[in-house]
């Protein structure tokens, strides 16, 4: 990862910036996630949810509605926010997508219905046979926002279908129909698409005067903990990443072969990477890097990566491992990595500005991954104690 491409060793954090990680970014973008276009310049924006209390009283939340192009029935986001009323300042602010749509953060009826998942079930009614009404709060596990608005942390989220809904479609809906570039192997797939749609959804928080922009948190869960760490590599605006769960194509070793594998999902998933990362099926030992390298182009800004100790499709120990081996990029920058070489036991968080908790459990998102977040944040971005 410190070679460059002209066989110089990188020494020092302004080689790094300068030379080795363009390098590093272009090799991801062009074998793996695959070239997205710039960001939109004239996102329009209105209000689709009055701000109104919730959560016992503990958040104004509101739901904006982000007009990614010129046309008024084009790609959208829906961005559901909830910031603690006993703010006395701008706030640090968690901002990942999440798959049901905002309806299922929480029970409340006063939450519009997902769109986009609307728009999934009249494309294909046999995916969807519940009414989207009986999913109001089915994620509400993954949403104990006390948590966060307790500690004084704001939350954002927006379904990731707005973005690009998440079936093989041939790039047809969702925003790669706003790109008028011939399509290539090193085109943007769907992950790709979802790291675009979180920096837009940032480049419009960074608007609002109760956010703090210096601390925003890119976080997302399993394909979303992928495109969480794309966006956080692609956009240096993000204050820290969270990949939780994040496994193949996010935080796990590719060429450990242990859980799910490059070929399985290219297969189950052809529309999530670009059409060269297939070249890596059944051949991961031709990659020219790992998953560490995507970590380490986060440097060196912190990171925290979260595993399950049931998640084994999502690799657990490859997870770590690629935390471990991103350490000498963070040591380029006089920053302290995870510091450890041993995987800790369920429930410890170990390292510094790269972290790593293992959750005893399921592929989920629970209070005690949140409590963890809480805690890292604070550490990082706050008060720079745990
Ligand atoms: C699985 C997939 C994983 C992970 C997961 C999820 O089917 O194999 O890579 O992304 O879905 O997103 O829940």
């Amino acid at each position: 990862m410190l070679t460059g491409e002209n066989g110089k060793q990188v020494g020092t954090a302004a080689q790094w910036q300068t030379t080795r990680r363009p390098e590093v970014m272009r090799m991801l973008e062009q074998r793996m996630f695959g070239r997205a276009p710039a960001l939109p310049t004239a996102v329009r924006s209105n209000i689709s949810l009055p701000p109104a209390d919730a959560v016992g009283g503990l958040a104004t939340r509101r739901q904006v509605t982000l007009l990614l192009s010129d046309r008024d029935d084009g790609p959208f986001m829906d961005i559901l926010i909830y910031l603690p009323k006993a703010a006395t300042g701008p706030v640090p602010l968690f901002w990942g997508l999440n798959f049901e749509g905002n309806q299922a953060v929480e029970t409340d009826p006063a939450i519009p219905l997902s769109r986009s998942r609307q728009q999934d079930a009249r494309l294909r009614p046999d995916k969807h046979p519940q009414p989207l009404e009986k999913s109001r709060g089915a994620q509400s596990t993954r949403y104990p926002l006390e948590i966060p608005l307790r500690a004084g942390f704001g939350v954002a989220t927006c379904c990731y279908h707005d973005i690009d809904p998440d079936f093989d479609d041939g790039f047809a809906n969702g925003v790669h129909a706003l790109d008028p570039a011939p399509r290539t192997g090193a085109s943007w797939g769907s992950l790709a698409a979802w790291a675009w749609g979180m920096r837009v959804g940032l480049e419009y928080l960074l608007t609002q005067p109760e956010i703090d922009g210096g601390k925003i948190i890119a976080m997302g869960h399993s394909r979303l903990g992928k495109a969480a760490l794309w966006a956080g590599a692609v956009e240096e605006r993000f204050a820290l990443v969270i990949p939780n769960e994040s496994g193949c194509g996010g935080a796990a070793l590719n060429k450990r072969w242990f859980g799910e594998t490059v070929a399985r999902i290219n297969t189950s998933f052809p529309h999530w990477f670009c059409g060269n990362f297939r070249e890596y099926n059944g051949n991961e030992a031709a990659m020219p890097w790992d998953q560490h390298w995507l970590i380490a182009a986060i440097a060196p800004r912190p990171v925290l990566i979260h595993s399950a100790t049931e998640d084994l499709w999502a690799d657990p120990k490859g997870e770590f491992l690629a935390g471990v081996h991103a350490g000498p990029v963070y040591a380029l920058f006089g920053a302290k990595g995870l510091e450890t070489t041993e995987m800790p036991p369920p429930g410890q968080a170990v390292g510094d500005r790269v972290g790593y908790f293992l959750r005893p459990g399921k592929h989920d998102v629970t209070a005690a991954d949140w409590e963890s977040y809480v805690a890292f944040a604070n550490k990082q971005l706050l008060t720079g104690k745990p």
